[in-house]
């Protein structure tokens, strides 16, 4: 009688926790929810590119609508006033 061979644990469990690390990475993103964000974190930029439908660079105040948590501040982030936020606004104002 021999008993089960063992499993590498470290290898399953370190696959599980990266999978669901992008998963909820993921999620939120699509949720839009404010959350702590660095502007090195290509989520942020991910998420600009995402609400810039037209492509040109700039968040009107239409595309801002896809991000609550920049549209509830777009006065404060757009800090040249021309409506629209650069990407430099956007990751600017989200540092806080
Ligand atoms: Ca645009
Ligand atoms: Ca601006």
């Amino acid at each position: 009688m021999s008993a089960p061979k063992p499993v590498h644990p470290f290898d399953a469990c370190s696959r599980l926790v990266l999978a669901s690390w992008v998963l909820a990475s993921g999620s939120a993103l699509a949720q839009g929810r404010p959350s702590p964000a660095s502007p090195d974190d290509p989520a942020v930029i991910a998420a600009f590119v995402r609400a810039d439908l037209n492509g040109d660079g700039q968040l009107s105040r239409d595309e801002v609508q896809r991000l609550p948590a920049a549209a509830e501040q777009f006065d404060r982030l757009d800090t040249d006033g021309n409506q629209t936020l650069s990407r430099e606004e956007f990751l600017k104002g989200i540092q806080g």
